[in-house]
């Protein structure tokens, strides 16, 4: 893992874009965002209990496993947006990078590989990008229904019920 500020720089998204100014784990928890690395399946299955997690599934988002959608997909990770729900990820094989809005509004890059696990808070504005490898697999966590619908940022979702107790609660 390793967390920076965006450089905010025109190119490819799948690039580094490195500012050169680093992010500490401490400043992600600010905005709710932890960050643990498990070398051990059952360190996950304990975080999972413990948070209610009854169901897992496992994505691979490459080229070769996405076909002629991968770069649609890929564009489509990219765009700004919240869930209503926590998004849990264990990085099982190759890399990808993790943007978050902080407490600034500014973009945060959290490169992830593997063992890292990430949780990002309900509400909290993010993207995902492959980088330039193209390829990453990864656990995701959810508890029943998995509510990934995506609700790209813009007036409506800014006043969406989690979006205001994310920023309340966490923000304020
Ligand atoms: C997400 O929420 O953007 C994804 O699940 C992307 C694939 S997981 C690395
Ligand atoms: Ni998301």
């Amino acid at each position: 893992m390793k967390a920076y500020w965006y450089d905010n720089l025109p190119g490819d998204q799948r690039e580094p874009h490195d500012s050169g100014r680093e992010v500490s784990v401490d400043q992600l928890s600010r905005v709710g965002v932890l960050y643990y690395n498990y070398s051990e399946l059952e360190q996950v299955d304990a975080l999972a209990s413990e948070r209610s997690y009854k169901n897992r599934d496992v994505i691979t988002v490459s080229p070769s496993a996405m076909g002629e959608v991968y770069e649609t997909k890929v564009k489509s990770f990219f765009a700004e947006h919240m869930h209503e729900d926590e998004e849990i990820r264990y990085i099982r094989d190759g890399k990808g990078y993790f943007d978050v809005r902080n407490e600034g509004d500014e973009w945060v890059r959290i490169l992830l590989e593997k063992d890292d696990l990430i949780i990002l808070p309900a509400g909290i504005y993010h993207r995902f990008t492959t980088d330039a490898s193209n390829f990453i697999v990864a656990m995701r966590l959810f508890k029943e229904e998995p509510k990934w619908t995506p609700l790209n940022r813009g007036p409506d979702v800014d006043i969406n019920p989690y979006r205001q107790e994310y920023v309340d609660k966490t923000l304020k």
